[in-house]
């Protein structure tokens, strides 16, 4: 495939509600997206990193400069062997950045896929039409407060809840959410690594809960810390922060260090990386989902291609549009029945409304190839 040019766009969007998790609270989202062009389609995808360094150690300013200064021009010695299926192998000499790295592969992808005619689904293998949709509570001021956010999303259809999860905003909420809506709710919850072994106890208080999991309880490289907690608590533990590759995620699963992985493209390098790590988990007969970065709807369109493949077992962090965003950049996802449909066009299989782009955009830069 020859690519013409790579623009890269900041944008800014809103988020209809604060939402705070144990690392810090976002109004906004502010994304860098990458169009790449070439001379039969444009392919699209967004950056999952955020402008703070918090989640993990990518940063947005980061990104974009890692983008245009080492991972391009990778990609340019390529010549007429870059495809979707190169970008990794190309960009492997350079350490980390794996959200840098997924943005690229997945609008190289995206333009790939376009100029032959192929969904996301239809290329990774998805099996479904719809997935069922989860939703991610963020840490609120009040019980009150998030018994009515999550009785809200409930009554929308929202089929399983994820509470945000930090010391001194675990047991009570926990606690509440399950007398006010009762045992049959699919609940689970995220602490983004807001414990150590030492609260080991403390987090065992939530077994008589009946968690479907507990979410990246401690620090990203605590594997052995996880595969020891897991002996102490009953809920089951699933990994997020922790796993970065098929190769991270077979090891965790064989120390015992998790029975789920939340499965995030954009962590991983990308969606050929996310379906590996789909595949090991599945030959070791653990479950996964597919996790979420407050995606706008180019990124939701492909994670929900990725969310139908066999082996997403469970409800992910794919809500519907109107939960994140007022105004989308695309055509908004929404709720049926608890489920969004997997986009079936070319590419990620949705476009981009031109005149919302222009409103978010705050600076562009445009890379010939
Ligand atoms: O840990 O899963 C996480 C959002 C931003 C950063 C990390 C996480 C999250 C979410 C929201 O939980 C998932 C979503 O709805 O996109
Ligand atoms: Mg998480």
């Amino acid at each position: 495939m020859r690519i013409e040019s790579i623009e890269l766009r900041r944008v800014t969007l809103p988020l209809v509600s604060p939402f705070r998790t144990s690392f810090g609270t976002a109004t906004e989202r502010e994304t860098t997206l990458v169009r790449v062009r070439t001379a039969q389609a444009e392919g699209w995808a967004e950056c999952a990193a955020e402008p703070d360094p918090l989640y993990s150690s990518e940063f947005l300013d980061g990104c974009d400069l890692v983008i245009r200064d080492h991972l391009i021009p990778r990609l340019q010695t390529l010549g007429d062997r870059l495809t979707a299926e190169h970008v990794a192998g190309a960009l492997a000499p350079v350490k980390g950045h794996p959200m840098s790295k997924a943005v690229l592969e997945t609008a190289i992808l995206d333009a790939q896929l376009k100029e032959t005619g192929v969904s996301f689904g239809g290329y990774l293998g998805s099996v479904h039409d719809t997935v069922p949709a989860g939703v991610s509570v963020g840490i609120m001021d009040s019980i009150d407060e998030l018994l009515e956010a999550v009785g809200g999303y409930l009554e929308e259809g929202y089929l399983r809840i994820k509470l945000k999860i930090e010391p001194g905003w675990d047991l009570e909420p926990v606690r509440a959410v399950r007398e006010r809506f009762g045992d049959d709710i699919l609940l689970q919850v995220d602490a983004n690594t807001a414990y150590t072994l030492a609260d080991a106890r403390h987090l065992a208080r939530l077994d008589p809960f009946d968690l479907l999991l507990m979410e990246q309880p401690m620090a990203e490289d605590d594997i052995l810390g996880h595969a020891a907690l897991a002996k102490l608590i009953r809920t089951p533990i699933c990994l997020d922060e922790s796993i970065e590759s098929a190769r991270d995620a077979a090891a965790a699963i064989t120390l015992g260090a998790c029975s789920i992985i939340n499965v995030k493209p954009a962590r991983v390098g990308g969606y050929l990386e996310a379906r590996r790590i789909h595949d090991v988990a599945a030959a070791h007969g653990v479950p996964v989902w597919c996790g979420g970065m407050l995606e706008t709807g180019i990124g939701r369109a492909a994670n929900v291609a990725l969310a139908g493949l066999p082996n997403f077992v469970l409800p992910g962090d794919t809500s519907a549009s109107n939960r994140y965003y007022a105004q989308d950049l695309t055509a908004p996802f929404v709720l049926e029945d608890g489920h969004l449909r997997v986009p079936t066009g070319p590419g990620i299989g949705v476009e981009v409304l031109p005149d919302v782009l222009a409103e978010l955009t705050t600076s562009t830069v445009d890379i010939t190839f």
